[in-house]
């Protein structure tokens, strides 16, 4: 019986996150102290407003940036942006080879399943903190 109500409770926890904003499959690439790396997300705006992330901050780094992927006479490169809006009921996909966020000079190492927190600021949603696991 009390298995049930738990289910059902779970059920309407779901329920709930409908209309929300979240941010999803988060990891970032492991490197080694005083190395740069790079984080990715999904962001999933199921809400009826555009919202927009302008800054990403870690105490894990020395500069952190939201960098986007670009190609010039058939050359890639990266470069770092102001703000990356997200429209109503839109997902945006950090990954590499597009959208990411630079990690600049870490101050230690890690490595493969280690993990890290970050900060994302966002116009309307505020600060929306994440826990981020490092992978190939
Ligand atoms: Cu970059």
């Amino acid at each position: 019986m009390k298995k049930l109500f738990l289910l059902f409770f779970g059920l309407l926890i779901s329920c709930n996150t409908a209309g929300d904003f979240n941010i999803t499959n988060q990891w970032f690439r492991p490197a080694v102290k005083g190395m740069n790396t790079a984080l990715y997300f999904t962001i999933d705006n199921n809400t009826n407003q555009t919202d927009t992330l302008f800054s990403v901050k870690s105490n894990i780094a020395g500069m952190v940036q939201i960098h986007e992927t670009f190609e010039k006479n058939r050359l890639k490169g990266m470069r770092a942006i102001e703000y990356v809006a997200v429209k109503p009921h839109t997902k945006i996909y950090f990954k590499p080879g597009g959208l990411h966020v630079m990690v600049m000079n870490l101050k230690n190492d890690y490595k493969k399943n280690s993990s890290a927190e970050f900060e994302l600021y966002f116009k309307k949603k505020g600060l929306v903190k994440i826990k981020a696991v490092a992978k190939e």
